[in-house]
């Protein structure tokens, strides 16, 4: 297992000599944040963020993300241009060291909340959602907390009148189609992909969702078995599907190596359905933390790890749920948990 923490690049307001005085954090997840979605990232671009990361002894090795283009999703014309300049984006990181690749293929919107500020008792806030606020919104009139406003209203409506009547089965066909064009680059240059889960794992606004439960992980697996074929095990996000048995998930997709990298974090249930972020330790929140490390542990997981979004706590007023305090704690937290269930099974 190596400890990572993600970090926005040069202008992230948290630097690299802060990260890396972590205790036991090996690098940066990170990625380049100048180029638009779908074009080829600039070879310059990585260079510099592999050098700042080299020059403060960190690790480069796992990206977060490399944006999937709608037309992708969608199964446009253009997408072969897209897929294209994807695997090309594989090869040059690759060069670079990267030996890992977190993505999503969720519809326009990728996580949802509806409050990124909701106060605690002991005086910290966090991240939450409310699915009856969420039903309320109309998604043409958007105004969400945190939602990235990179579209107009405009492109946003005609965007969502693209995906009108888009099946599960249309956006996991468009999903395979992509996959069985750039895992063979995967292949070529021993990079690992790894597809983030939907979150929360249940179709919002009527967008299809396609990897939220055991069965959808199933399906993807079959249809392109590769190694290089792997996930992002999201504890908080695959965890507020009340029916998903993390333990269960987590032991068996790491015994058969498909788990590349893993995010870890609590949430604590409000009722069926609604739920707030929490610290990462298991009496938190609803999540089992020590049993999911366990059962990863077990399963022979050795790919990368890093704390999942924090709280804000000590005064900090970070960017949601990516503040130094919280997140620290969280992998020194998981660290202990880690050693302690390793050397424990020696
Ligand atoms: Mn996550």
């Amino acid at each position: 297992m190596k400890m990572t923490f993600r970090w926005y690049g040069l202008n992230d307001c948290i630097s690299l000599q802060t990260i890396r005085q972590i205790p036991g954090m090996t690098g940066v997840v990170t990625a380049v944040y100048d180029t638009p979605v779908g074009s080829v990232w600039s070879e310059d671009s990585i260079a510099a963020l592999k050098k700042a990361c080299d020059e403060n002894g960190l690790e480069m090795e796992v990206i977060e993300s490399v944006p999937v283009h709608e037309d992708i999703k969608l199964g446009r014309c253009r997408r072969d241009e897209y897929i294209e300049n994807y695997c090309e984006n594989i090869r040059r990181l690759s060069k670079a060291g990267v030996k890992c690749i977190c993505y999503n293929f969720m519809p326009v919107f990728d996580w949802l909340r509806t409050n990124l500020h909701t106060l605690a008792e002991d005086g910290s806030n966090s991240l939450s959602y409310n699915h009856e606020e969420i039903m309320k919104l109309d998604p043409k009139h958007l105004s969400l907390p945190g939602w990235d406003e990179s579209y107009t209203a405009e492109e946003l409506n005609g965007l969502l009148e693209s995906y009108a009547g888009m099946t599960h089965d249309q956006l996991f066909d468009n999903l395979v189609y992509f996959l069985k064009r750039i895992i063979p680059v995967c292949n070529d240059v021993k990079m690992n992909m790894a597809i983030h889960p939907d979150d929360p794992p249940w179709d919002v606004f009527g967008l299809p969702r396609i990897i939220s439960t055991a069965e959808d992980y199933e399906r993807l697996f079959a249809a392109v078995p590769d190694n290089a074929n792997g996930i992002t095990f999201c504890t908080g996000s695959l965890g507020a599907g009340r029916d998903n048995d993390l333990l269960q998930m987590a032991y068996d997709y790491a015994k058969r190596g498909k788990i590349h990298f893993a995010h870890i974090r609590n949430i604590q249930y409000s009722n069926e359905l609604d739920f707030r972020e929490v610290g990462h330790k298991t009496d938190c929140g609803s999540l089992d933390i020590y049993g999911i490390v366990k059962a990863l542990v077990e399963g022979g997981f050795d790919g990368y790890v890093r704390p999942d979004h924090g709280r804000n706590i000590w005064g900090e007023n970070a960017k949601p749920g990516y503040g130094l305090y919280d997140r620290a704690l969280g992998a020194c937290y998981l660290n202990g948990l880690f050693e302690a269930i390793e050397k424990g099974r020696k």
